[in-house]
């Protein structure tokens, strides 16, 4: 069975490199203990992450080989270039889109990408949106969530939705840290990292885009959310009950699960639970769940095993899974 994984991180030196400087500036939000211990470690001795990202060729395609990997959808991981200032993380997306284009032109049979933008400029962020699929023939596009502190639902942000939607590309929304107004409880523990606040930030950011009514001025455009839908489904039930419309003064015309089925997709990465898995599949369709690994922040092996061994899930629903939903969803060419 073809294996197509959808969320799979990698950096360039030159963005390794902002981080680092952005690290040493000593700011405090709270992607900043992430940012440190991966991109501000000691040169000599870097964490074992760094050359795991920076390695898009011989190094990553031996443990896809040896797992029967077939295919990573490449994206440059959290939190991108979503902390430097607008003419800095401009500059760094192109840059990264262009390498990223490059190695998939290498290995088209082994690479496709995500294409970043830079959401602090909306305006350059649609023009790179646009040379992205023109040009570099990306397969979609990632955004890590909150941008300033702000979400994709404001209305300063709708050209970069409108693009989306244009270009029939879907955007990935990754997680990152919390954002300023709902961080203080996520400070201790380490709980704003993929243990929990990584879920609550992507959570809200599609709860906002569901209630604020984005889908209806942006019917086809399509939102990727990962780690089996970082618990919107679970929680859909409520959000009809308590989000219908006409409940309170809110801009939604249609109850969130028609949002959720007709606008999202959702991938598993890092959460290898078959009996979510089979939860999911009921609820929401088995035409809507895409695999991926969570490379290099989760282990390649017990991400094949478990759906390769669960038997919830029919073989025609793995399939689906493993490569089917990817192919029509980020227009990768079928093996
Ligand atoms: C994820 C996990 C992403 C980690 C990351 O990007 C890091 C994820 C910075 O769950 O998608 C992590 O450190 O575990
Ligand atoms: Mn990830």
């Amino acid at each position: 069975m073809r294996k197509i994984a959808t969320e799979e991180a990698c950096s360039i030196p030159e963005v390794a490199a902002a981080l680092r400087t952005t690290a040493q500036t000593g700011w405090s939000n709270l992607d900043m203990k992430l940012v440190n211990r991966i991109y501000n470690g000691p040169v000599a001795n870097p964490d074992p992450l760094l050359p795991q990202l920076l390695d898009i060729d011989a190094g990553r395609l031996k443990v896809m080989d040896e797992y029967g990997v077939d295919m990573h959808l490449l994206s440059l991981t959290a939190p991108g270039v979503q902390m430097f200032d607008a003419d800095t993380a401009n500059e760094l997306v192109r840059l990264a889109n262009d390498r990223l284009a490059e190695v998939c032109r290498k290995h088209p049979k082994r690479f496709t990408f995500l294409a970043s933008f830079a959401p602090q400029d909306p305006a350059r962020a649609v023009k790179e949106m646009e040379r992205s699929v023109k040009d570099l023939k990306c397969n979609g596009f990632m955004v890590n969530s909150h941008t300033d502190n702000e979400y994709l639902d404001l209305q300063k942000y709708w050209p970069i939705l409108e693009a989306a939607e244009a270009l029939d590309r879907a955007i990935y929304i990754h997680p990152r840290a919390p954002s300023e107004g709902m961080a203080a409880p996520y400070r201790d523990y380490n709980i704003e990292t993929a243990v929990w606040g990584y879920g609550m930030e992507v959570g809200t950011h599609a709860v906002r885009l569901m209630l604020g009514g984005v889908f209806d001025r942006f019917p086809k455009l399509k939102i990727v959310i990962g780690h089996m839908g970082e618990a919107v489904p679970f929680w859909l039930w409520r959000l009809d009950f308590m989000g219908a419309p006409g409940k309170a003064p809110r801009p939604n015309k249609r109850i969130p699960s028609e949002y959720f089925r007709d606008n999202f997709w959702i991938t598993t990465s890092g959460v290898e639970d078959p009996l979510a898995l089979d939860y999911c599949i009921k609820k929401i369709g088995a035409d809507k769940i895409l695999w991926a690994i969570d490379y290099p922040y989760q282990p390649t092996a017990p991400a094949v095993k478990w759906l390769d061994e669960t038997t919830i899930i029919s073989d025609e629903h793995k399939e689906l899974v493993y490569h089917g939903n990817a192919e029509r969803i980020f227009h990768i060419p079928t093996a």
